[in-house]
């Protein structure tokens, strides 16, 4: 459980941002509970679970937000990168030796978390938001956002107190638990999914299929495969330069558009090479220790799950994989594609983000809501 290389290194929030901006990242925890409209006071709280090191406890803030008119499920919100706050904060820039970079387009920080949650708390749900920087973090507190970075297995097991801390405080959690994770919180959403969880939601979800560094170098070698056909260098295929692709023998299979853009990304083709059998899928029988595959769970189990991609993100490379395994197999699994979005699905320009597009916290919503009133069995 401990990894005290990545310990050392102090990291901030990684939710939606480019990695070689997040580890200078200056944030702000949680300022927006003062902007809250909702009926009920929130219950904060704070939860314990031990350090990395099993030496001492450590806190870590969280709240309930719970709707006038429950609808008896319950949501959990898990973040994505090494840590995030409640609210998934990203800030609008931060400070590069007294100069100021840039990370969201419209200049304001986001707060995708409580986007989401809010939407589902309007929608009936009762939403828990935890944080995974814990209350001490000197640091952290001394310079908010330069937060101490977690290993991911230790994350997992943060996840699974975040998780049971919830069920102490509300009944429709047991069993009608749903889980929202983002990116790396898709798996550790895997790793907790016991039966009372009844849906689990990924955004742009992380090794959601059995994958591993392969779908970094599959897409690196689809993006070569693509180029010579990429007449005005931008990365993608369009028009006649599809044309020109699909006349190629070795590729022209591999020339699906998968999110239905008119459009080939690179992910497309090695998307394509994985359905076809050209890339192979991971042999390792677990995602990590103890930690199964997202899509092993979801077959053997048989969770419904809702599966939200941005077309500009190279890990939809799992999209078409995962329509076809619920084909397959028989899955309730929704598998939605949202062309103009990057990784934070927010749109994206130049490395800069943005906060949630609304269409996919509709998404989120509608789905949820459609869950069955009884749990699958
Ligand atoms: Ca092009
Ligand atoms: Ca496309």
């Amino acid at each position: 459980m401990t990894d005290n290389c990545n310990l050392r290194k102090r990291r901030a929030y990684t939710h939606g941002m480019p990695a070689q901006l997040c580890r200078r990242l200056i944030t702000v925890f949680s300022l927006s509970c003062a902007l809250k409209t909702l009926a009920h006071e929130p219950e904060r709280f704070f939860f314990e679970h031990p350090s990395p090191e099993g030496s001492e406890t450590r806190r870590f803030e969280a709240r309930i937000d719970r709707p006038d008119d429950s609808n008896g499920f319950a949501v959990m919100l898990i973040g994505g990168g090494s840590v995030t706050d409640m609210d998934w904060f990203v800030p609008a820039s931060y400070d590069n030796n007294g100069k100021s970079v840039p990370v969201t387009m419209s200049g304001k920080p986001t707060r995708d978390a409580k986007t989401i949650g809010d939407a589902l708390v309007d929608a009936g749900f009762t939403v828990m938001r935890f944080s995974s920087v814990h209350a001490d973090d000197e640091l952290a507190n001394e310079t908010p956002g330069m937060a101490m970075g977690i290993p991911f297995p230790y994350s997992v097991e943060l996840t699974r107190s975040a998780r049971d801390a919830f069920r102490a405080r509300a009944p429709e959690s047991l069993d009608r638990l749903i889980l929202v994770g983002h990116s790396l919180g898709a798996p550790r959403a895997t790793a907790v999914a016991d039966d009372g969880v009844v849906g689990l939601v990924c955004l742009a979800g992380a090794y959601v299929s059995r994958t591993d560094a392969s779908v970094l170098s599959s897409s690196a070698e689809a993006a070569k495969a693509i180029e010579p056909y990429d007449s005005d260098d931008d990365g993608v295929l369009a028009g006649a330069e599809i044309e020109q692709a699909e006349a190629d023998e070795e590729l022209h299979s591999a020339i699906i558009d998968h999110d239905n853009d008119g459009v080939i990304h690179a992910w497309e083709v090695a998307a394509s090479w994985r359905l076809d059998g050209r890339s192979p899928d991971s042999d390792s029988a677990k995602f990590r220790e103890g930690i199964p595959w997202f899509s092993d769970v979801v077959r053997d189990r048989r969770i419904p799950a809702l599966m939200i991609f941005g077309g500009l993100d190279t890990i939809s490379i799992h999209g078409p994989w995962l329509e076809s395994h619920a084909k397959t197999h028989e899955l309730d699994i929704t598998v939605e594609y949202f062309p103009e979005l990057g990784h934070n699905l927010s749109e994206e320009r130049e490395d800069l983000i943005d906060s949630i597009d609304p269409g996919v916290v509709d998404q989120i919503v509608v789905w949820s809501v459609s869950r069955p009133r009884t749990p699958t069995p």
